[in-house]
């Protein structure tokens, strides 16, 4: 007998958070519909996958999440006996840039961070929430973070970002209930991934200072926290997460040992 499919969605899935995710649900037997920009690291990720997990269909959609037909088209390019079977979406692409008082901030980076966070976020749930609609159930994860219940110095339009991830998760709850679809959104603290080098441009020796003198969060700690909060039963929805290192309080204060 063919294998019932079940697929998880995840928005930005070449590293970090995202593949941490993949793994995850991989190894639960899920299939998965992975996305990003690095055509490549998609590549050898499926094949990776395609090895290690034959039973499970893996599935790349190479798209800019800033730009809405590029999703759209994306996601018209998935076959219906595909889209009929995404149980679960997780808005996880996203991105800081730079960290500059407000004055100093760099336009373009602002509108990246906002195209990819916000807009970006709202064009993929725009296609995928009819599906979850249409089967009468479904969730969606989204990827906050600290920076959205917090603000801290020079971190004016990635926070702002953040807070703007808050709301929509809090808005999608409410308009989305009647559906039977879960919202969750989980705000990690500071976590080693490719975040820091992506926010510094680069450049390795500031991106590693970030986390230096304490123990960051890794992108399983926040895997296995999604995986934990996808497989509650049925009735339970975990609505918000915040997940910190131990040696982080707030989004200022750290104890740092250098
Ligand atoms: P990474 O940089 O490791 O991963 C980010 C992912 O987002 C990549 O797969 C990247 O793929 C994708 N992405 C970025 N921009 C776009 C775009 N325009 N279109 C499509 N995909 C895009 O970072 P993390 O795993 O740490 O971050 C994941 C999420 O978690 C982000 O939303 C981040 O803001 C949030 N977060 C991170 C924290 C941290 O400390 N690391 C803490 C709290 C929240 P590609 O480059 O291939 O497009
Ligand atoms: C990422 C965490 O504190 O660098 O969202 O903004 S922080």
């Amino acid at each position: 007998m063919e294998k019932e499919r079940k697929y998880i969605l995840i928005s930005g899935a070449t590293s970090g958070f995202g593949l941490e995710t993949a793994k995850i649900f991989a190894a639960q037997n899920w299939d998965l519909i992975l996305t990003g920009r690095r055509f490549e690291r998609l590549k050898e990720i499926k094949n990776v996958f395609n090895l290690n997990f034959p039973e499970i269909d893996v599935i790349t959609l190479n798209f800019d999440i800033q730009k809405n037909n590029e999703v759209i088209e994306s996601v018209k390019s998935l076959p219906e006996n595909v889209t009929k079977n995404i149980k679960i979406l997780i808005n996880n692409a996203g991105l800081a840039l730079g960290r500059n008082v407000i004055e100093d901030g760099n336009e373009n980076d602002w509108d990246q961070m906002i195209d990819t966070n916000i807009k970006g976020l709202l064009y993929l749930s725009k296609q995928i929430i009819p599906f979850l609609k249409e089967n009468k159930e479904g969730h969606i994860v989204n990827l906050g973070s600290i920076a959205g219940r917090e603000v801290y110095a020079e971190g004016n339009v990635y926070c702002a970002t953040k807070h703007a991830v808050e709301a929509l998760s809090k808005a999608m709850r409410i308009d989305l209930v009647k559906y039977n679809i879960k919202v969750t959104n989980i705000a990690p603290g500071a976590a080693k991934t490719e975040f820091a080098q992506v926010r510094f441009k680069g450049n390795e020796e500031i991106a590693n200072s970030v986390y230096a003198g304490f123990e960051p969060l890794i992108a399983k700690d926040i895997a296995e926290t999604i995986y934990f909060v996808c497989t509650r039963p049925k009735h339970v929805t975990i609505n918000d997460l915040l997940i910190m290192p131990t040696a982080q309080a707030s989004a200022s204060v750290f104890h740092k040992i250098i």
